[in-house]
């Protein structure tokens, strides 16, 4: 069976794309309190873009938040993505090793993702389960997007910042060729640092959009050797007059940019 490193980098040749589509489904920005509203539009963001992603990676916690009828939704909207993009479980999962199992049965046998965001806070005995699933995938938080980021992840260890022990821990994660990374595009000096230290890991890569990140460095520098992932969530779910050509629109956008950044 191919990996999920492999999968992953045949598909961005294949579709020439890297847009990974976050469904972040914030009722606020329908302005809804209905479910239905917004199963509706999660439904209508994937026909929108179904085309133009590589990925969809629905945020756990837009689903948990509605309880049972949130689980089923979350297991309606990957049926509904289907088997030829990749999805991704953005759980941020982390816990010791015989829970860790127990998420990575949900994760990959239950829910039927393609892979998974984790959290790697308790070390690698909470990371190994997932790497045991043939052409499953994780992605390991190593430098993330928000501001605080920099209170844990940017400390010096004896001449080693914790982000940099993380790659470490992910290269020697990777023999099944399963581990990926997760860098915010809004710390474009350390997503150029572990890019050098792993030149094959694919990233995936948050915080364009509304959270202000570079688009065309994150594009370059991700693909540089690797593969890289561009995840946008409001950005593309919410564009415009939230109507299914806005959002296209929206997305079409983004891929173009991709395009250009990774021809130029
Ligand atoms: P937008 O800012 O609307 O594009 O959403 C960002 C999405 O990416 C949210 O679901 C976040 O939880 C997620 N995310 C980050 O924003 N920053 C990170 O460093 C990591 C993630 C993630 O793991 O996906």
């Amino acid at each position: 069976m191919e990996s999920f490193n492999g999968r992953l980098k045949s598909l961005i040749a294949k579709k020439k794309s890297c847009l990974c589509i976050g469904l972040d489904m914030d009722p606020k920005l329908l302005n809804t309190t209905k479910l239905e509203k917004l199963k509706d539009h999660s439904r209508l963001v994937i026909d929108a873009t179904i085309d133009l992603a590589i990925a969809f990676k629905p945020n756990f916690a837009f689903f948990e938040r509605w309880g049972s009828a949130g689980f089923s939704w979350l297991e309606e909207i990957v049926e509904y993505i289907g088997d030829d993009l990749i999805t991704i479980a953005d759980a941020k999962r982390g816990d010791i090793g015989n829970t860790a199992l127990q998420y990575a049965h949900s994760v990959f046998s239950h829910f039927c993702f393609d892979s998974v965001t984790l959290n790697p806070y308790m070390g690698s005995d909470s990371i190994k389960p997932f790497l045991d699933y043939p052409g499953k995938g994780v992605f390991i938080l190593c430098k993330t997007s928000n501001a605080s980021s920099i209170q844990f992840q940017n400390l010096n260890l004896n001449k080693k910042l914790l982000y940099e022990k993380v790659v470490e821990m992910a290269l020697d994660s990777n023999k099944n060729k399963n581990v990926g990374l997760v860098v915010g595009a809004t710390a474009q000096e350390e997503l150029k640092a572990i890019r050098k230290l792993a030149p094959e890991l694919p990233l995936l890569i948050p915080g364009v959009g509304a959270q202000g990140g570079d688009l065309f460095k994150s594009v370059k520098t991700g693909n540089k050797n690797g593969a890289a992932l561009i995840s946008v969530s409001r950005g593309i779910s919410f564009a415009g007059d939230l109507s299914k050509k806005a959002i296209r629109q929206e997305a079409k956008k983004y891929v173009e940019k991709m395009a250009e950044a990774l021809n130029g």
